[in-house]
């Protein structure tokens, strides 16, 4: 068979944009293919819901690829354990309780479960602002090419509609910043603000991400870093169990909120 170029290039084109429009209208946005974002899409593609991952860079995965200060390995408690267990990625017990993994693997692995299950990841794309719409309520995210702020050009955004958005985008928690920044909205915070994340301790930081990932704010959830973030909890490292144990719970909230518990 003789290869046609154009026909490469339309078939690349159309199937995204199909993608792509698909993605206008969904029931959870995700902003960042960390490993909160990702573990929480695939819980709830899983559950049939419509769900898509905006992530600003190239590569999925956030900080997980990059192991601890780049030895690429990851370290999983027992709770942290059973969710790689759930996905298959393959842990060695290091001593007890500390459970070891290949980032690569763990980052590879939870991308493919979650496209898999239905939910659509768009790298590349970077979320530069919200919709917000009756009720104070977030109800979209505005978007735009990376490249375009790389390389500093001025470019409109686009829009998409989602009934729920998770704020998964690690330290930076951008999606709170923009909603504080923009709308002087009160979260749902101790101080109503962004408290901003405490120097590093893993085992204080483990056991507040769970109660810390919740909604802040109408229709938006943080998972992951960003809820220690902005909740004003410490970092934990390269300990990546409550980012994954995080993102499922988010899913969880979200399942709920939909299912109008
Ligand atoms: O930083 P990241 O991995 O967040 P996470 O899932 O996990 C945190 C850990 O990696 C580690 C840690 C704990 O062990 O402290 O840091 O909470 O992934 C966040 C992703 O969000 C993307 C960013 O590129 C990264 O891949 N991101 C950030 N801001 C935006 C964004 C944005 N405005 N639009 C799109 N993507």
């Amino acid at each position: 068979m003789e290869l046609d170029d154009i026909t490469i290039s339309r078939a690349i084109t159309e199937s995204f944009l199909k993608d792509f429009m698909d993605a206008m209208e969904v029931d959870v946005a995700i902003v960042g293919a960390g490993p909160a974002g990702m573990t929480a899409a695939y819980y709830l593609a899983k559950n049939g819901i419509k769900t898509v991952i905006f992530e600003r860079q190239l590569k999925i995965g956030g900080g997980m690829p990059g192991g601890g200060m780049m030895f690429n390995r990851i370290v999983v408690q027992e709770e942290g354990k059973k969710l790689l267990d759930e996905f298959g990625v393959e842990t060695k017990e290091y001593k007890t309780g500390y459970f070891i993994a290949d980032s690569l693997e763990a980052t590879s692995t939870l991308c493919s479960k979650a496209i898999k299950a239905g939910a659509r990841i768009f790298n590349l794309i970077s979320v530069e602002d919200v919709m917000i719409r009756e009720e104070d309520r977030i109800t979209g995210l505005v978007l735009n090419w990376s490249a375009t702020s790389i390389a500093g050009l001025h470019v409109d955004p686009l829009t998409i509609r989602s009934k729920i958005v998770i704020d998964a985008t690690g330290h930076s928690s951008e999606v709170c910043h923009i909603v504080v920044n923009k709308i002087g909205a009160r979260l749902n915070t101790k101080t109503g603000g962004i408290a901003g994340e405490k120097p590093m301790w893993a085992d204080v930081a483990e056991s507040l991400i769970m109660d810390n990932t919740n909604e802040v704010y109408p229709g938006l959830l943080v998972a992951g870093m960003a809820a220690n973030a902005v909740h004003g909890a410490p970092r934990m490292g390269p300990i990546f169990g409550g980012m994954l144990l995080s993102g499922k719970k988010a899913a969880e909230i979200a399942l709920d909120a939909l299912s109008g518990k």
